[in-house]
């Protein structure tokens, strides 16, 4: 074949001799068949404008426009896909791309949210952006007052549809202007990814990993049976780190692995609610990807048993096969704890909003009116609540251990109902004045904490746990002004400092389970059996709300401090473990990574180096176990059932 022109022309032989090409026309077969040709071009080309459904709905280069201006709208990743991956740069920049037009992580997850709706329809039809112009930007978010903010905040109510698995939106980015801060930030993510990769190499689909036996390990309260609660805890963690493929492999294991029928032992209530049914309402609200819902509901479905008891308080324990349930042979009567069946309430309220089933949030309610009716001593709430008869057990109180998150999900129910329940807010108040009036203490040395009180007689101890209180007491500070928002900003930039000083006066900088202030030790353990450390994340948790809220730089220093100390002392090859004893200058590691080290220490402190576009107070209240819920009515990702 030889090529002379735009056409093919073929050489010609006679008896094996090329004869030479002369001919300058095409011989009729020919022109028919470059006819054919050009009218079947043509058809293709203008019967494809008409095949546009706007042509057909009517107008024509009017609705051309319209399409091109939509499109436009909605941006031009639509149509022209980001760069892959592998193009971005290393993996803390995954997401550069969106990252570096500093766009508000709302909009470009509606965007995610168009592409999917684009290929669910299969076809280019009217591309409506939803109305987020109400939502408060990255920018507008920053430095926010929360109680000032709140009046701005109102919103049409947006319902964004579950989407694809493949197309979630992307609540990432929280870059901050300061290079130290990102800086942080990265080596935080580093954490994460040192802390998750060990754990799926060594004890995938178990409940927790023994880092240094690099092996599966279980506690009691998720029973006997291996739930990935590591996985269910860490999801969230890793979606808004954007460990993308982490993220993927995991929401793969909770799609197909998961079966919460083979449950045959014991599990707590309050454990399963705050890290499994938290995790995955969580990740249901971040993604929309109705997997987690649905896994949210049928673990949620086989708490429900617990609840059958004479007042219709749950008990702890509950078995997911069987559907009995029970309470502690170690609580004094029978009782059941406060701040277990205190802290359903914003896990329950949503699984009722996103499934339009009212049974869960009719539990929690319950449980309100129960406490409300209960005459409480000096208007404090004790820590055992008999479920079989209604009363109080033993009058003991505590802020930590027992008591903490009930006091923390009333402030937070209030919050997450987009400050409409008001009898939520109340309780709190009149808890807090309580604990104020009755357990709150200045040491000689003036420092201030949270005592526990048995039948009135105060025990001058605070628990790790209790150090959430200078966050909690800092939220309720910025979200309304009253006459006790600045006492509550007082003490909770004590408490803080406090909690931090229980980290200081250790040679490992990490703080103990317990401190006591007695004459000439202040904030320090005295007992051996409060000595230990397991990577809880109370201290670091204020600190991140009092970053937030105050901005003052301290807070980060001291959030800093505390990774030093993970990383020299709690970091091992095969993972994070905690320490026996943080008074030793060589302590003795205890083999566990707590699956809220990656839920919500590493969350914590991820955060604090981000700034606070990067779920913004203003639209998301965090669980107890640092799951991010929405807010009612001011987030779109709420993502209410419509029937
Ligand atoms: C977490 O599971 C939750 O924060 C809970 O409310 C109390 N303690 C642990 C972590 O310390």
């Amino acid at each position: 074949m030889t090529v002379t022109g735009i056409l093919p022309t073929y050489q010609r032989f006679v008896n094996g001799v090329p004869v030479p090409f002369s001919r300058r026309s095409f011989r009729p077969r020919e022109k028919y068949v470059v006819f054919l040709v050009f009218v079947t071009f043509g058809i293709v080309c203008f019967g494809t404008f008409f095949f546009l459904p706007e042509f057909r709905t009517g107008g024509t280069a009017e609705s051309v426009y319209k399409v091109y201006d939509q499109i436009k709208r909605a941006g031009p990743d639509l149509l022209i896909p980001p760069p892959p991956l592998e193009n971005i740069g290393e993996a803390p920049k995954l997401l550069r791309h969106e990252e570096d037009v500093k766009e508000d992580p709302h909009i470009i997850g509606d965007r995610a949210k168009l592409r999917a709706k684009i290929e669910q329809d299969g076809e280019l039809k009217v591309l409506e952006r939803p109305d987020v112009g109400k939502i408060k930007t990255s920018s507008t978010a920053k430095h926010s007052n929360l109680e000032e903010s709140h009046a701005e905040n109102f919103v049409n109510r947006i319902i964004i549809p579950a989407a694809q698995s493949n197309h979630y939106p992307l609540i990432t980015g929280g870059d901050d202007d300061d290079i130290v801060a990102r800086e942080r930030r990265d080596k935080v993510r580093e954490m994460m990814k040192h802390a998750w990769d060990n754990y799926v190499r060594y004890a995938w689909g178990k409940n927790e990993l023994k880092p240094i036996s690099k092996s599966g390990h279980s506690a009691s309260i998720f029973g006997a049976m291996p739930l990935g609660a590591t996985i269910l805890d860490g999801l969230d963690t890793l979606y808004i780190m954007g460990m993308e493929e982490e993220f993927k492999q995991a929401r793969d294991w909770v799609a197909n692995e998961l079966d919460v029928e083979q449950v045959v032992s014991d599990v707590s209530v309050f454990e399963v609610n705050i890290r499994f049914v938290g995790g995955m309402l969580a990740c249901f609200a971040l993604t929309g990807d109705t997997v987690f819902r649905d896994k949210a509901q049928q673990i949620a479905d086989k708490l429900l048993p617990a609840f059958n008891t004479p007042t219709g308080i749950p008990s702890a324990l509950v078995n997911f096969k069987s559907g009995t349930s029970k309470n502690y042979g170690w609580v004094n009567g029978g009782s059941s704890i406060l701040s277990e069946f205190g802290t359903l309430h914003l896990e329950m309220t949503y699984l009722s909003d996103v499934t339009g089933k009212q049974i869960y949030r009719n539990k929690v309610d319950h449980i309100r009116k129960v406490l409300q009716d209960l005459d409480k001593p000096n208007g404090l709430y004790p820590n055992y609540l008999n479920p079989k008869t209604g009363k109080w057990g033993q009058h003991h109180m505590s802020i930590g251990a027992l008591g903490d998150s009930f006091y923390e999900y009333l402030l937070k129910a209030w919050l997450q109902s987009n400050k409409e329940d008001n009898e939520a807010r109340q309780m709190f108040d009149d808890s807090m004045a309580a604990i104020f009036q009755h357990m709150l203490k200045t040491s000689t040395n003036g420092l201030m904490y949270f005592a526990e009180l048995k039948f009135d007689r105060p025990e001058h101890k605070m628990d790790h746990l209790a150090c959430f209180s200078g966050g909690l007491l800092g939220l309720a500070s910025k979200t309304l002004s009253n006459e006790q928002s600045n006492k509550y900003m007082k003490v909770a930039e004590e408490i803080t400092r406090t909690c931090h000083e229980s980290y200081d006066r250790t040679p490992t900088k990490l703080g103990p389970e317990s401190f006591r202030f007695t004459e000439g030790s202040e904030a320090r353990a005295l007992k051996t059996s409060e000595k230990y450390y397991i990577l809880r994340p109370e201290v670091i948790e204020s600190y991140f709300y009092m970053y937030r809220l105050t901005k003052d730089n301290k807070y980060r220093e001291w959030a800093w401090e505390a990774v030093q100390a993970l990383e020299k002392h709690c970091r091992t090859p095969g993972g994070y473990t905690g320490l026996k004893n943080v008074y030793s200058e060589e302590p003795q590691q205890d083999d566990v990574q707590q699956s809220f080290f990656l839920a919500e220490t590493l969350k914590y402190l991820y955060l604090i180096y981000s700034d606070d576009s990067l779920l913004s107070l203003d639209e998301w209240v965090f669980n107890t176990e640092a799951h991010p819920l929405p807010i009612k009515g001011v987030n779109p990702f709420y993502r209410e059932s419509t029937h």
